[in-house]
């Protein structure tokens, strides 16, 4: 028995082998041949796995201009709404985070908003799969656009197709976006098509010369203006896309000299949005007359509108609340408009809201915004859902994390806490208090600001915006440590705070200042520093977190719209507006400001001699001046803080 057992093993052995070799042998060999590429070929259906189906239209606007647009549907759509992106960021990619067949899994930032809603993406003109010219952030009909289009009537063209040919829509259209997005969404509003009913612009691209992408006050942003002018404008599909061979920023630029040979050096003269900002390096018309917030400041605004506005974001900071500001003045009873300050940087408010870099905030607030505030203000006006009754204006607090409802932005507040400015000075030996300097103090501080050694913006590197490791994200919460020992950075901070202080709106830098050059930029900032251990967050020990600062471009100090050159040495008044703050400073902090000259490489350098147009000075135009910041008492520099009944 043993024996053929141990045969009948053998016998098996040997036929699991011969098996092996044959099929090895038939492995070795293409015994499958490929069907020509061109063969049609059928696979399963995407749809019978999908909760979703896309459609990709070309959608002719009133000049005959097609433009790509993708339709996104979910299977059940039907009687539903319609919720338009229009963007210069391919429709295509726009549409679709992954290739899957969820749809919340695959429609960027949307995922709640997805639920019933019909998704549309749309190209503007000039880019990706869209027909017709590209122009930057293109003004409306008239005096810079001498064409029959604009974004509010390509807009208005696409809703009407897509109201007559989506047979799955109520007829009910909502236009969402940020930034860029942001743009093409407020400008749907300017004489809009009656289909659409609601607009949510996330951080507005509204004035890039005052303070959003392209200057603040004056100060040109160039790091971020030269490289994306680059890769949106030079071709239509972002092939060529700018390039660097430096992991550190500040060497760079600092190498390349002014924001005019960074731009040569790349042939950026072919390109006709740069031509147009070489060319209007003042607040003249051509900024002027495409403010969105003076704009439509003068229309009836005609769709409810909720703005979405981060208090941190680093790319269009200012465009936000200046709009709400522009609209809310002359619209009565406030239903129409309606203000979001959240704690996020740029786009964060449609991705998660926990913090930003080391700074935490109370769960994920946008998360808890887009559910609880933005959904049902889109199903009331979408879709005839019950009246949600959107407060005019919500703002997260930071430092105390708790959100509040105002009946205005920053005038009053619905929990009966009347704002007043408080002076906070600047007083000698580096303090700050809320009483104004004596008459027996020393009356100034200065220092030496060198071109040649500019203060970075961040701590170094400064890596490029949007490369592999950037935090770019979170400079505006950056520690400023790294600058507060510089001696060009000069540093004035509050006895700890006893008592919490609450503000919430613009603080406004009443600063006197002097200048051995005949030009010259300033740096404010307004800092929360953390008491010198925190317990549960190590790492915010003694932590100077900046809250609000900004530039002022002094060749503009008496109008925006015509650059003049500084007496030198002469104290004169400078008026800064910060971004606005939701903020309480808690028991124990101290307030800190810091002023400098330079905030290099986002800000190109002022030469700090007058030379008619800084990004071409030459070399010999960069010199070392003198500055000094008055604290006298005929000269109390100081910031108006919007400060709330304190808790
Ligand atoms: N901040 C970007 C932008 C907006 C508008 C014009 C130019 C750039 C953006 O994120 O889209």
């Amino acid at each position: 028995m043993k024996k053929l057992n141990s045969f009948l093993t053998e016998c098996v052995t040997a036929l699991a082998i011969a098996i092996a070799c044959i099929s090895r042998v038939a492995n070795a060999g293409p015994l499958v041949t490929n069907l020509p590429s061109d063969t049609p070929k059928t696979f399963i259906p995407r749809t019978n796995n999908f909760d979703y189906f896309t459609r990709e239209e070309k959608i002719a606007m009133r000049d005959g201009v097609k433009l790509k647009t993708v339709i996104v549907l979910p299977k059940t759509a039907s009687n539903a709404p319609i919720l338009m992106t229009r963007t210069p960021y391919n429709a295509s990619v726009r549409s679709a985070r992954s290739n899957g067949p969820h749809l919340a899994g695959v429609v960027p930032q949307m995922d709640e908003t997805a639920a019933g809603y019909i998704l549309v993406y749309q190209d503007v003109r000039g880019k990706y799969g869209s027909e017709g010219d590209y122009v930057m952030t293109r003004p409306l009909k008239g005096p810079l656009n001498p064409t029959d289009v604009d974004e509010a009537t390509d807009a208005y063209d696409t809703i009407d197709w897509l109201v007559k040919h989506v047979p799955e829509s109520n007829g009910h259209v909502a236009t969402i976006g940020g930034s860029y997005e942001g743009f093409t969404t407020v400008m749907s509003v300017v004489h809009p098509h009656p289909a659409l009913k609601a607009a949510v612009p996330f951080a507005p691209m509204v004035d890039g010369w005052m303070g959003d992408d392209w200057f603040h006050n004056g100060a040109f942003r160039q790091e971020g203006t030269l490289d994306y002018i680059y890769d949106q404008e030079a071709t239509r599909k972002n092939e060529e896309t700018w390039w660097s061979g430096f992991r550190d920023t500040y060497d760079e630029y600092l190498r390349m000299g002014s924001a005019g040979a960074m731009a040569s050096s790349r042939g950026l003269e072919q390109l006709g949005f740069w031509r147009d900002i070489t060319e209007h390096p003042a607040y003249d018309e051509f900024w002027q007359e495409q403010a969105l917030d003076k704009l439509l400041a003068k229309e009836p605004l005609k769709v409810p509108t909720m703005i979405v506005a981060g208090l941190f974001d680093q790319e269009d900071i200012y465009g936000g609340p200046a709009l709400y500001k522009g609209l809310a003045g002359k619209e009565g009873a406030g239903e129409m408009v309606h203000l979001v300050l959240g704690p996020w940087n740029h786009g964060q408010g449609r991705r998660e809201g926990r913090g930003i870099g080391e700074i935490h905030f109370e769960g994920d607030t946008a998360t808890w915004f887009r559910r609880n505030i933005m959904q049902p203000f889109l199903d009331y006006h979408l879709k005839g859902a019950p009246n949600p009754h959107t407060p005019r204006v919500l703002a997260y607090e930071t430092g105390a994390d708790q959100w509040h409802q105002y009946d205005g932005w920053p005038r009053s507040c619905a929990e009966g806490c009347p704002q007043r400015a408080r002076n906070l000075y600047l007083l000698p030996g580096g303090s700050l208090g809320f009483d104004p300097p004596g008459t027996a103090d020393p009356e100034f501080d200065d220092y030496v600001s060198d071109p040649s050694k500019p203060v970075p913006y961040r701590q170094r590197p400064t890596l490029t915006q949007y490369g592999p490791d950037s935090t770019w994200g979170e400079w505006l919460v950056d520690d400023q440590r790294f600058a507060a020992c510089r001696p060009d950075v000069l540093v004035y901070e509050s006895e700890a705070l006893k008592t919490p202080l609450r503000l919430a709106g613009e603080p406004i830098v009443r600063l006197f200042a002097s200048t051995s050059g005949s030009d010259v930029d300033w740096v404010v900032k307004l800092i929360d520093v953390w008491p010198d251990q925190v317990a549960d967050q190590p790492k915010l020990g003694g932590y100077q977190q900046m809250l609000s600062a900004d530039i002022l471009r002094g060749r503009y100090r008496e109008d925006f719209s015509k650059a003049q050159p500084i007496e030198p040495n002469k104290v004169l008044p400078y008026r800064i507006r910060l971004p606005n703050v939701s903020h309480t400073f808690l028991q124990s902090h101290r307030l800190m400001v810091q002023i400098q000259s330079t905030w290099f490489p986002l800000y190109d350098r002022n030469p700090q001699t007058f030379v008619p147009n800084m990004m071409f000075a030459k070399p010999q135009d960069y010199i070392k001046a003198t500055q000094r910041i008055w604290h006298s008492r005929d000269h109390p520099t100081h910031i108006e803080l919007p400060v709330l009944a304190e808790h």
